[in-house]
C-alpha cells in the first residue's frame, strides 16, 4: 500500500494506487508491504539532495529504498520480521519524494497531463526501490521500457503528442528553403539568390519530446517554360493535397496583398493556412505595418506571422503555432525515426550542394540547366571519395562551367567540398565531371532518370 504523506487530487491518487499495484505485480512483491509517498516543494527536495546525496540541485523525484532488492529478486518478508510494523503488519520498503513544481514543469515540457507525469515519476521511484537503476544505458533503456509498458497498460497515456505534415509554398526566392533549414537546424535544402533553386519536394523532419513535424519544402511557383516546370508545379500540387498545414510564404519587400492574392487563387485545399511574411530583417516596420493591416482584413488564413527565416526571428512562435493546429495523439506518433531529419540520403544531399555552388558561381543563364548526380560515394576511404557528374544542357555551356584553365569548376568544387566536409564531418576528395545532356529539361526521360519526375 501507499502511505500518502501529502494531499493530492483524488484522480491522481487513484492512478498512483494502480501504478503501485502494477509494479508490485510486475516485481512479484508480497502484498504486506508499503511505501511512503510525499509531495514536496523545490526547497525541500533540494535540501534532501544536499543532505543525503551531496548534490545541490532540485530534482523531480527522490527514492530511498529501505531494503536491498535486485531486479527480479525475491523479497522474503520473514527475513525482515523485526522491521514489520506491529500496527498494520506491513514492511516499509522505501520512501519516495516527488517535487510537485518540477512535475508541473515537466508535464508542460512533455505536453502531457500532471496526472501522467506524477504517475510516471512514482513508477520510476517504485522501480528504484525494486532495484532498477539507470546508470548504464542498457539499464536505462530497460527501465524506460518497463515504465512505458506499465503506464500504457493502465491507460495513463500521454495525451498531447502532436504530429503531422506542414508544406511550405510560395513564389520562387521568397526563402522557403532557408526557413526549412532554420527550423530543422541542419542544411536540408539548398539555398541561392537565383530563382527556381528547389526542384523537387524535400522533407525536413523536426523532432522534439512531444512532437514530430514533417516539413515539406516545395519548388517555387513559376511560369512554365520547359517540361521540368510541369513536374515542379505538379510537385507543389502533390505536397499541398495531403498536408495538415500550409505555410504560405511571401516577401516583406514586395506588395503583400498582391503576392497573397496571386497564391491564394492557386490554392484549393482544406488544410489550415499560416501566412508568413518573410525577410522582415530587410524592411522597416513602418513600411510593412500598414500593408499588414490591409492584409489582415482580406486574408482568408488562420494566422499571419512576420518572420525572418535567415535570422530565425519568430521561428519559435511559428513552431508553437503549428503545434496548435496539428492532430493530437495519445501515444508517441512519429512518421520517421526520432534521429532522422530528412528523407534525402547523403548522396542526394551532396549532389544538391554541388548544384548550389554551381548556382552561386555561375552567371544567370547556365545554372538553371544544371543537374548533378553523385556516381561514387566511398565512405570507407579516408578522405571519403566522392565522384559526381555535373550535367549542362548545351555544348556551349561546358567551357563556361569549366572556366579558363578549369578555374570555374575548381572554384565550384572547392566550395562544395568544404560544405560537404562540414556536413559529414570528414575529409573529402571530390571529383566533378562536366557532361552535356542536350536540352534535358524538355526530355521527360532525362527528367525521370534524374529522379525529378513528380510521382
Ligand atoms: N534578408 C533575408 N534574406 C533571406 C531570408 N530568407 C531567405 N533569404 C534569401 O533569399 C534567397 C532565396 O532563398 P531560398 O531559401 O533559396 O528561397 P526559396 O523560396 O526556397 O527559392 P526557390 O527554391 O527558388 O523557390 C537567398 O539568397 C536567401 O539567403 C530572410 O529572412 N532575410
Ligand atoms: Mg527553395
Amino acid at each position: 500500500m501507499i502511505e500518502f504523506n501529502s494531499k493530492i487530487e483524488d484522480k491522481i491518487m487513484q492512478n498512483l494506487e494502480k501504478v503501485y499495484d502494477a509494479v508490485v505485480n510486475f516485481a512479484h512483491l508480497p502484498k504486506k508491504i508499503k511505501v511512503n509517498l510525499s509531495f514536496v516543494d523545490e526547497k525541500t527536495i533540494k535540501k534532501l539532495n544536499k543532505d543525503t546525496r551531496n548534490i545541490d540541485k532540485v530534482t523531480d523525484v527522490l527514492t530511498y529504498p529501505y531494503i536491498e532488492l535486485k531486479p527480479k529478486g525475491k523479497l522474503i518478508l520473514s527475513d525482515y520480521r523485526n522491521y514489520i510494523d506491529q500496527e498494520d503488519k506491513t514492511l516499509l520498503i522505501g520512501d519516495i519524494y516527488i517535487c510537485t513544481k518540477r512535475a508541473e514543469e515537466q508535464s508542460k515540457e512533455y505536453g502531457h497531463s500532471l496526472n501522467r507525469e506524477i504517475c510516471f515519476l512514482f513508477c520510476h521511484g517504485m522501480l528504484h526501490i525494486c532495484g532498477y537503476d539507470h546508470i548504464k544505458q542498457k539499464d536505462e533503456e530497460e527501465m524506460i521500457k518497463i515504465q512505458s509498458e506499465i503506464l500504457d497498460k493502465l491507460d495513463i497515456k500521454r495525451e498531447n503528442f502532436k504530429c503531422g505534415f506542414v508544406t511550405i509554398i510560395g513564389e520562387t526566392n521568397v526563402g522557403k528553403s532557408t526557413l526549412l533549414n532554420q527550423l530543422i537546424g541542419e542544411k536540408v535544402a539548398i539555398v541561392s539568390p537565383k530563382s527556381q533553386t528547389t526542384r523537387e519536394n524535400i522533407k525536413g523532419i523536426y523532432n522534439d519530446k512531444n512532437s514530430q513535424i514533417v516539413f515539406v519544402d516545395t519548388p517555387g511557383y513559376h511560369k512554365r517554360k520547359t517540361k521540368i516546370d510541369d513536374e515542379m508545379n505538379k510537385q507543389i500540387d502533390e505536397a499541398t493535397q495531403d498536408t495538415e498545414i500550409i505555410l504560405i510564404m511571401i516577401d516583406a519587400k514586395k506588395s503583400l496583398v498582391e503576392q497573397y492574392n496571386k497564391i491564394i487563387n492557386k490554392l484549393n485545399v482544406n488544410a489550415k493556412k499560416i501566412l508568413l511574411i518573410n525577410k522582415i530583417d530587410e524592411t522597416k516596420y513602418e513600411k510593412v505595418y500598414p500593408q499588414l493591416l490591409e492584409l489582415s482584413k482580406i486574408a482568408k488564413v488562420d494566422e499571419i506571422l512576420p518572420i525572418s527565416a535567415i535570422n530565425g526571428t519568430n521561428c519559435n512562435i511559428l513552431i508553437d503555432m503549428i503545434k496548435k493546429y496539428l492532430p493530437k495523439y495519445d501515444y508517441e506518433m512519429r512518421y520517421y525515426p526520432i534521429d532522422s531529419y530528412t528523407d534525402k540520403n547523403l548522396r542526394e544531399v551532396c549532389a544538391e550542394i554541388i548544384r548550389e555552388k554551381a548556382l552561386l558561381c555561375l552567371d544567370d543563364e547556365i545554372p538553371h540547366g544544371i543537374q548533378v548526380v553523385v556516381t561514387e560515394f566511398k565512405e570507407d576511404e579516408n578522405p571519403i571519395e566522392i565522384h559526381a557528374d555535373l550535367y549542362c544542357e548545351k555544348e556551349s555551356h561546358k567551357p563556361i562551367i569549366l572556366g579558363k584553365n578549369g578555374e570555374k569548376i575548381k572554384e565550384i568544387s572547392t566550395k562544395a567540398r568544404l560544405s560537404i566536409e562540414k556536413i559529414i564531418n570528414n575529409h573529402v576528395n571530390l571529383q566533378i565531371y562536366v557532361k552535356v545532356k542536350e536540352n534535358w529539361r524538355n526530355d521527360i526521360r532525362a527528367i525521370t532518370d534524374f529522379g525529378l519526375k513528380a510521382e
